[in-house]
């Protein structure tokens, strides 16, 4: 949980028409630039130094960067995002990564893999095999993890459009989860928060060196946190998951 950089992408005009489940309604651009500004002077105040990335018009949902790569400290990652308006975010991801990784791997076709999926805690990551990732990419990604001497598994998951929207790591030994991810046997090693049905937008925290940030709007996780003597900052992100995207999405950590 050592992190020094974020990458991270602005939302375009386009976000609007970005996909979604949510039937919450089409997210407002304005406040959505707000939130996205408000999210990279969170990141700042964990101590990351922090690489913007212009709009991409072209790709509404390409604010979502989490999900073209998975960052490790041996190699970076590009994934195979499965929804085909997604296909083409991995082009200028690729572009960026050699600056900062020497050792580029690609999941490549048959296999999908969204970063959202991908659950590292240590050397060992977690693989959602979701509507988005199907089970050939989790098998390369495993493949390339293990190259580097680092290990993966997979957890099915159906609620949730991805893994760490139904669970994110707060430390080496601490979850917060919701829905089916609390009784997940893959997870009973773990000490877990669960997060009830109506706050399970929470579920979806980022731990950042000392700090958690989590979602703004949901006062018992806050108190939650704040009993396990966590520093949390809150971010409000209500445009953005107005696209089913949580804070995690947001950024590429490394
Ligand atoms: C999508 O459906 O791909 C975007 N609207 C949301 C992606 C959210 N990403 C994430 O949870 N890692």
């Amino acid at each position: 949980f050592t992190f020094t950089r974020a990458i991270v992408k602005t939302c375009g005009r386009s976000m609007i028409s970005g996909l979604s489940e949510a039937n919450l309604g089409a997210p407002d651009y304005d406040t959505a630039l707000r939130q996205h500004q408000n999210y990279i002077t969170a990141l700042q105040a964990c101590g990351l130094d922090v690489v913007v990335l212009d709009p991409d018009e072209a790709f509404p949902d390409s604010t979502f960067i989490e999900d073209v790569a998975v960052l490790t400290p041996h190699c970076a990652i590009v994934t195979r995002p499965a929804a085909p308006s997604r296909a083409g975010e991995t082009r200028s991801i690729s572009r960026i990564l050699p600056d900062y990784f020497q050792q580029i791997e690609v999941i490549h076709e048959p296999g999908t893999l969204d970063g959202g999926d991908v659950m590292q805690i240590g050397d060992h990551f977690y693989i959602g095999l979701s509507g988005r990732t199907n089970s050939e990419g989790a098998r390369q990604l495993i493949a390339i993890l293990r190259k580097y001497g680092m290990t993966g598994s997979t957890v099915v998951v159906k609620e949730f459009l991805h893994l760490k929207t139904g669970v994110t790591a707060l430390g080496d030994t601490t979850l917060i989860a919701t829905g089916e991810c609390i009784e997940r046997p893959e997870f009973s090693g773990f000490a877990i928060l669960p997060v009830a049905h109506k706050e399970a937008g929470a579920a979806n925290c980022i731990r950042i060196n000392n700090h958690i940030l989590m979602p703004a709007g949901f006062p018992s996780v806050k108190a939650l946190l704040k009993d396990l003597g966590a520093e949390t900052i809150e971010v409000d992100i209500s445009e953005f998951a107005k696209l089913d995207g949580g804070l995690t999405c947001l950024s590429l950590r490394f």
